[in-house]
């Protein structure tokens, strides 16, 4: 998969680059992630990209002419790259989603700052808009890297040793209690079954806790 971004702060996307399993992934050549400073679109020698709304009010607005132009380079690559725009107002982000966007050659990502996006890219040059909850953060750089990361551990080899099909969500459920040594801490002990060395027994006291779980901390899934 490969992940075209433009921003403002590409510095942010060192984040996921260096470290963990994004960085494997880039090594394993399975994942590369290309970050594009939207300020070297810009035509003016104060490398402005933004400028008042039409209409009047507070805050500042992204022009469409250096968003289409790094488009349009990106695009020499990637003709078929699918162009994503995170916003408070796009499609939320579930684990169902973020297995389809996995089956992708390529995605873009465009992330916003300030009040927003002059509307004419949203209407001209967006695939999707997707949103990672209903909350507003300073940047959409944030909820771009949870694309990624959500997006990447489903491409199968980027997970070493394990595998997305195990997380939670995944069979709509959520995870099962996890332990490790020691056996007893604080008069905590871990489950008699986990010790049994029974593996149907085990498998079947995963399944049970998954479900109580789910029912109980989140109803709405169940
Ligand atoms: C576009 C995404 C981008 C519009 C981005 C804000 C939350 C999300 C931004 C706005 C973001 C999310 C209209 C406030 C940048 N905040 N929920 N901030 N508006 O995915």
């Amino acid at each position: 998969m490969h992940f075209d971004i433009i921003t403002l702060f590409p510095e942010m996307f060192s984040a996921i680059k260096e470290e963990g399993v994004i960085a494997r992934g880039i090594k394993k050549s399975l994942l590369a992630i290309h970050t594009w400073q939207l300020r070297d679109f810009s035509d003016n020698k104060h490398r402005n990209i933004d400028d008042a709304p039409y209409g009047g009010g507070a805050g500042m607005v992204i022009q469409v002419k250096p968003i289409r132009d790094c488009l349009h380079k990106i695009k020499q690559n990637n003709p078929d790259t699918t162009v994503i725009y995170l916003s408070p107002q796009g499609q939320k982000l579930t684990h169902k989603l973020a297995l389809e966007l996995s089956k992708l050659k390529s995605i873009t990502l465009l992330c916003g700052r300030y009040e927003g996006i002059d509307e004419r890219v949203i209407e001209h040059d967006i695939d999707r808009e997707i949103s990672i909850g209903d909350f507003v953060i300073s940047g959409g750089e944030l909820g771009a890297m949870v694309v990624i990361d959500a997006v990447s551990r489903q491409i199968s080899g980027v997970l070493g040793n394990q595998n997305s099909l195990n997380d939670s969500f995944a069979n709509g459920l959520l995870d099962y209690p996890h332990y490790t040594r020691p056996e007893t801490i604080d008069g905590q002990s871990v489950p008699a079954v986990l010790l049994s060395g029974h593996q149907a027994n085990i498998d079947a006291w995963r399944v049970k806790k998954a479900e109580e779980k789910t029912q109980t901390k989140r109803p709405d899934l169940y």
